[in-house]
């Protein structure tokens, strides 16, 4: 018996009231920047956060994704720690800039990292599942317009194919994007992530670019193995109208066509939706849609990633009384309301109701397709003390969602694995790495990882199949 098996509590004992399916994927996701660290190592070259990380007060306290994690270099440990976990699956994303460095050739060294992290991972009977894009765009390619520019999408077509020619024979899942909303919305629109630019017109172009990057994707992944599953992966989220008054509810339809239908139309049903092109009119002429552009997006993929965090709570805002630098183009029509009850260290309501609906929605809305819960997790202001790190509120959190997950497949949802976001602790974005979602504590200084209760929590929920509440 190892340590960790002794400092578990086991919940194979007792009832497990809700036991998932059998070939239930239990994973933990991951992603490049956030975690790898090494960023001149074998060839790589900055990426958009590199610069925006660089870039004074756009990252708190000035933290970068150097050193991170240092999962380049520690990675067989990593692996270990999740074989330990009783992980069955595990969502890694590739870094662009080490695959392209400046977006032009294939960097064999880069590549190979990945290969070998792979191999490590089926040594271990852990399916690989790999994301292609986790916003580490090569800097060079926004120098030159970025995902507002048509060609970005080509670029990355060609990077997907390099990936997929090497890893296609072993990764079990592709998400070709990671939450191209933030992309497009944070990226573009607010500013608040890289490239920090904040052009609504842009935004909406980056939207579409992004999902021709996806489509081409699809198709260079295709080319390479007849085995592959191809999904993406969207923060899709539930938007609540404050009040049944008719302006609450148009600010929810107007919220949730920028969030969830303008990227699930197309990909699903070949077109965007009709309310969302008029609510941007005034912004966009869409005229960066060509024609053939929906055919590529909307060919038949395998599964959708959801990443489920929070619900919105919209209502109408008075005429100006809306934030006009926001995310979203016509910001300033919607307001944002406080969700009551409690709260993560992000002060993101905890209410996994959303994600029973949303899983539902998906179904209702655009068909039986496969669903992953691609991440979903908590920060909390952990500590380590005296070598432990009690997180009963990511339990709390993580257990609850799991309830609602199964609910959702109760009712029909075909629901097929689950992420917790994240494995380790992590480069919070522009939030640095104050924010800790990790199942595994990460001490910056040393980079000792120590495993959290959750983490003990997770294994057990692992090994019996299901939750005890
Ligand atoms: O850390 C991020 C991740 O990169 C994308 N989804 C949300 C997480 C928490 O903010």
């Amino acid at each position: 018996m190892t340590a960790l098996m002794a400092a578990g509590t086991s919940i194979q004992d007792q009832a497990v009231k809700r036991r998932f399916p059998a070939g239930f994927w239990w994973g933990a996701a991951t992603a490049a920047y956030q975690i790898e660290g090494a960023v001149s190592e074998d060839g790589r070259t900055p990426c958009i956060w590199d610069t925006f990380a660089a870039t004074p007060g756009k990252v708190a306290n000035g933290d970068s994704g150097n050193p991170a994690t240092e999962h380049y270099f520690r990675y067989r440990d990593d692996v270990a720690l999740m074989a330990e976990l009783g992980l069955g699956a595990y969502r890694f994303s590739v870094a662009w800039p080490r695959v392209r460095p400046r977006g032009q050739q294939t960097n064999a060294k880069g590549l190979a990292f990945y290969d070998r992290l792979v191999d490590e991972l089926l040594s271990k009977g852990i399916r690989p599942v790999a994301t292609l894009y986790h916003w580490d765009l090569p800097q060079e390619l926004e120098d030159q317009g970025g995902w507002a520019n048509r060609e970005t999408a080509h670029r990355f077509g060609e990077y997907a194919n390099d990936v997929a020619e090497k890893l296609g024979d072993r990764v079990a899942l592709w998400n070709t994007l990671n939450e191209p909303w933030c992309s497009a919305f944070l990226g573009y629109g607010s500013g608040a992530h890289a490239p920090g630019k904040k052009n609504h017109a842009d935004a909406l172009k980056a939207v579409h670019h992004l999902l021709l990057g996806h489509g081409l994707a699809v198709q260079a992944i295709r080319a390479n193995t007849s085995q592959a599953e191809i999904a993406l992966a969207i923060n899709a989220g539930v938007v609540r109208a404050v009040s049944e008054k008719e302006s609450d509810v148009d600010a929810a339809r107007r919220i949730d066509g920028l969030l969830n239908r303008i990227f699930l139309d197309p990909v699903f049903k070949g077109h965007y939706p009709q309310d969302v092109i008029e609510d941007t009119k005034t912004i966009s002429d869409w005229a960066h849609v060509q024609e053939t552009d929906l055919q590529i997006i909307s060919q038949k993929i395998d599964g959708l990633g959801l990443n489920y965090y929070q619900p919105d709570l919209v209502g109408a805002a008075e005429p100006g009384t809306g934030e006009t630098d926001g995310p979203y183009p016509n910001n300033d029509k919607v307001k944002w309301h406080r969700v009551s009850g409690p709260r993560t260290e992000m002060d993101w309501p905890v209410d996994p109701t959303g994600l029973e609906e949303i899983l539902l929605r998906v179904k209702r809305d655009y068909g039986d397709i496969p669903l992953y819960i691609t991440e979903n997790g908590a920060a909390y202001p952990d500590q380590v003390v005296d070598g432990a790190v009690h997180d009963n509120d990511r339990i709390d959190f993580l257990n609850r969602h799991l309830a609602a997950a199964h609910q959702a497949l109760d009712k029909g949802a075909n629901l097929r694995g689950y992420f917790v976001w994240s494995l380790l602790d992590n480069f919070e974005w522009a939030l640095g790495y104050g924010k800790r979602f990790g199942i595994v504590h990460v001490d910056y200084q040393t980079q000792v990882r120590t495993l959290k209760q959750s983490a003990l929590w997770y294994r057990d929920v692992i090994n019996a199949g299901g939750i005890t509440a």
